[in-house]
């Protein structure tokens, strides 16, 4: 049972962070209306069922739909929190917060004295300082904090997700977690609201320091990748396998290189950078670079494929090309920015090769590559590459290793992921 004096929870935005939350807030026996501008959305919750795919997320949330804990709705009511997680899109080279503004404004009508608010949505320094302003013009009745000044009606905080999808159920409950209030005050409220379902560290700090740490992580990451993908490029100039000098090199105690890949996917890495730099885009020197490195390697992989197709063009034959894996990352279902998605559909509209696809997660072609003729989705991974002349590892889906090294034996190959290098 929950214990706290959060006893009604308002989770506005159901995606893949929303939904999740809102489903262990009210597993822990708090109730939770979970809010969603997207009737279809609520509809199926209130069902028990859910429309995003996570391990196990669907059992849990029939099961607290069940037993009256948490109901959707298309709007907020009064409650003692709320969790805003919507999305903040990247548009034009800025962050798009229409989304957080929308949600900040559904709530302020039904805000009231001792309320919590709590921004989760990745967001540019300021911004929920921004939303202050906003429930600020909206209810001149209720006093809102402010940076270095005691006392308010209404506690607010910055409180970043950090969980990674395939293991959101337990990242949400075993991850430590950054707060950040406008006020120690708001922080020490908000850590009450995480000390329902945390089992882990709740690290209390300023409200742009815990914006900027979310942003700080992921740039971290994608700096990192984009070193292993250039020394991937230099190391083909070179001669040299860079797979094994890495697995070499991360020998030493104070190295730790990544993995080389075709770019950088998803709807977090190679997005959340850009709002350092639109932030301070001359002191963003390396972190600009890196995601330009990284936004550059499909680029790259797809240069190499074009010159195998070449190859094989050039003994008279019509080419076949077997690219494999369509997702952002192995072993998940999710083709939001994929890299091996645009290679593949860049590779469907040369128009001068057969392309055949494997995407185990994929029941039909995704994208811009359903329609063509030319393409082909196939669910038997051997008969994929045994037709191809050109075969590509794009995602190293678990799937893939079944495949014996003997059926790449004349064949032109281009590998991505250090698969069969
Ligand atoms: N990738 C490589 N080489 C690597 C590691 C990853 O090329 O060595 C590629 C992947 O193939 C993929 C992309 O990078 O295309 C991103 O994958 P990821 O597994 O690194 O990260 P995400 O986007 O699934 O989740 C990240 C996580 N952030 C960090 O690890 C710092 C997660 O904890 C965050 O919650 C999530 O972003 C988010 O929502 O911000």
């Amino acid at each position: 049972m929950n214990e706290n004096k959060l006893k009604t929870i308002c989770v506005v935005g159901l995606g893949y962070i929303g939904l999740p939350t809102a489903v262990v807030l009210a597993s822990r026996g708090t109730t939770v209306i979970g809010v969603d501008v997207n009737k279809d959305v609520v509809a199926k919750i209130n069902r028990g069922e859910i429309h995003i795919v996570e391990p196990d997320l669907d059992a849990v949330t029939a099961r607290v739909v069940q037993n009256g804990l948490l109901r959707a709705a298309t709007a907020p009511v009064a409650a003692d929190a709320f969790v805003i997680a919507v999305p903040t899109p990247f548009h034009e080279n800025k962050a798009d917060l229409t989304y957080v503004h929308a949600a900040a404004a559904s709530v302020a009508p039904v805000l009231k004295k001792g309320d919590l608010v709590v921004l989760e949505s990745t967001s540019p320094p300021g911004t929920t300082e921004s939303m202050v302003t906003q429930l600020a013009a909206l209810r001149p009745d209720l006093r809102f904090p402010k940076v270095g000044e005691d006392g308010c009606d209404v506690h607010v905080a910055y409180c970043p997700e950090r969980v990674l999808p395939g293991r959101v159920l337990v990242e949400l409950v075993e991850n430590d977690r950054v707060i950040g209030g406008i006020t120690p005050e708001c922080s020490a409220r908000a850590e009450e609201l995480y000390q329902i379902f945390c089992t882990s560290s709740l690290l209390k700090t300023g409200v742009r320091t815990a914006e900027m740490c979310k942003l700080t992580e992921n740039s971290f990451r994608d700096v990192g990748i984009a070193f292993a993908n250039e020394l991937s490029i230099i190391c083909e100039k070179l001669g040299i396998n860079v797979w094994e000098v890495i697995r070499l090199a991360n020998h030493h105690p104070r190295v730790n290189i990544l993995q080389p890949g075709p770019g950088v996917g998803g709807h977090c890495i190679a997005v959340d950078p850009w709002f350092i730099v639109q932030a301070a885009p001359e002191e963003s020197r390396l972190i600009r670079t890196a995601r330009e490195v990284n936004d550059g390697k499909p680029h790259y992989v797809l240069e190499k494929i074009k010159a195998a197709v070449a190859g094989v063009r050039s003994t008279g034959a019509t080419p076949k090309v077997a690219l494999l894996g369509l997702a952002f990352k192995p072993d998940v279902d999710d083709f939001r920015e994929s890299p091996s998605l645009h290679i593949a559909e860049a590779v469907a509209a040369w128009n001068n090769c057969d392309v055949l696809v494997s995407e185990p997660h994929a029941r039909e072609l995704p994208g811009a590559l359903a329609g063509h003729k030319h393409v082909r989705l196939m669910q038997n991974v051997r008969d994929v590459v045994r037709d191809a002349h050109v075969v590509v590892m794009l995602v190293n889906h678990r799937i893939y290793k079944e495949i014996p090294r003997a059926d790449l034996d004349n064949k032109a190959i281009v590998d991505t992921r250090g698969v069969w290098s």
